[in-house]
């Protein structure tokens, strides 16, 4: 089954929690038509609850601490696909600022308190980033600390999008943001106030950015007689805007688990087909003739042979021609072929050598000396070749 593992990653206190929280609420309560989540752990199934009901009571959960990082687990099931195991991971800010103060380095020269987050980061198949405009940003008062939290985001989009990891940024809290932000797009907004990351992530409209509220209406709270007063969700809260943002997410796990599915079946394919050219050439070699050794020397063989009289010759009756033909059964070489004439126990002989090729036959021509007049009756000839 194909895996994805989902990191939220943001700054101290800017919404990952409360936004990981709303992000599984609106997918139970059926925001992606047809799909189905399957808890596969104990956190899928009661963290989110907790959370809703903490808010519910008037209270805010508590940060994330250092170190802790919640692994939501589910098999989800979205139409006309396979199931996919996803893993959301709601991480500590503090981490997630250690992580990326600096460009994160690999492997082991990550700090021992943070190798367990930097390998939650490491391995994401998917990342969000959320950021807090208003509150880190607008709010902020102190240029290094904002410098500071945009270099941050810098350095984790720079990290994913190096990997090819999709991740996409969140607005947060955009119930208050959008009230400074105006009429700008949270597009704008965002590239008003975070100038760098304008410039390096924005600027080719890769990078999805979407505004949500995990909770959109707050009330506030006095606590004691007339002590402070606080924020606290106002118990008619809804989530707001995550319809985009699950709409990406579902066509990005689709897209993944349709190319992995891809990869697999060329990775069959390459297997198939491997094993079909084994089939065959198994299949070539056992019904080949047996191999015949390939021949090493010229064997030459004298088809036929025949002692003529050319009448350049005529002049000269003592000289016959032995004429024939050599077939070459061997490899190339070089052949000495010699002619024979012979009457009366006497022999006289010729001899010419010839380059044949392997398997070609040829016509030789040798003229062969005599004392006497090779025209008579009795004469015999041969020809041998070695
Ligand atoms: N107005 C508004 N405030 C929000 C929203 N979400 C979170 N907050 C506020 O931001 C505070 C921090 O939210 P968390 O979700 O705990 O933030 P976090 O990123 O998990 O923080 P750490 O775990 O400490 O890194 C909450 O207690 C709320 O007061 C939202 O959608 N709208
Ligand atoms: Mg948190």
């Amino acid at each position: 089954m194909a895996r994805e593992s989902i990191v939220v990653l943001g700054s101290v206190g800017a919404g990952k929690t409360l936004f990981v929280a709303a992000l599984v609420k609106v997918l139970q309560e059926g925001m992606l038509p047809g799909a189905i989540l399957n808890p596969q752990n104990r956190a899928a199934h009661q963290y989110v609850e907790q959370i809703w009901k903490t808010l519910r009571e008037g209270e805010l959960p508590a940060g994330t601490i250092q170190g802790q990082r919640t692994e939501l687990i589910w098999i989800l099931q979205l139409p006309e696909l396979p199931a996919v195991s996803i893993q959301i991971l709601d991480t500590a800010g503090q981490d997630y600022r250690e992580i990326f103060e600096d460009n994160p380095p690999e492997g082991k020269e990550v700090p021992l308190h943070l190798q367990g987050p930097f390998e939650s980061c490491r391995s994401a198949t998917l990342a969000v980033l959320l950021v807090d405009v208003a509150g880190q940003f607008v709010g902020e008062r102190k240029s290094e600390v904002r410098d500071e939290r945009e270099l941050a985001l810098k350095f984790a989009l720079d990290f994913y999008r190096k990997r090819n990891v999709p991740c996409c940024l969140v607005l947060t809290k955009w119930d208050q943001a959008k009230t400074i932000a105006g009429d700008q797009s949270p597009r704008e907004f965002v590239g008003e106030h975070l100038p760098l990351i304008n410039k390096i992530h924005l600027h080719d409209g890769v990078i999805p950015v979407f505004p949500v509220s995990a909770v959109n209406k707050w009330k506030v709270e006095l606590s004691g007689d007339g002590g402070d007063a606080r924020l606290v969700a106002d118990p008619s809260f809804a989530s707001e805007g995550f319809h985009p943002f699950v709409g990406w997410l579902a066509q990005t796990i689709k897209e993944r688990v349709l190319q992995a599915n891809f990869l697999k079946w060329l990775k069959w394919c390459g297997k198939a087909m491997g094993l079909l050219l084994l089939l065959w050439m198994g299949y070539s070699w056992m019904t080949a003739p047996p191999a015949s050794h390939p021949p090493s020397v010229p064997q030459p063989v004298i088809t036929n042979s025949k002692l003529e009289y050319d009448n350049s010759f005529l002049l000269y009756p003592n000289i016959g021609i032995v004429t024939g033909t050599l077939s070459n059964q061997g490899s190339a070489g070089s052949v000495t072929v010699t002619a024979y004439v012979n009457k009366d126990g006497t022999q006289w002989s010729g001899r010419r050598s010839y380059f044949v090729e392997s398997g070609r036959s040829y016509t030789f021509e040798i003229p062969v000396e005599t004392s006497i007049d090779v025209r008579q009756l009795g004469v015999r000839y041969y020809a041998q070749a070695q």
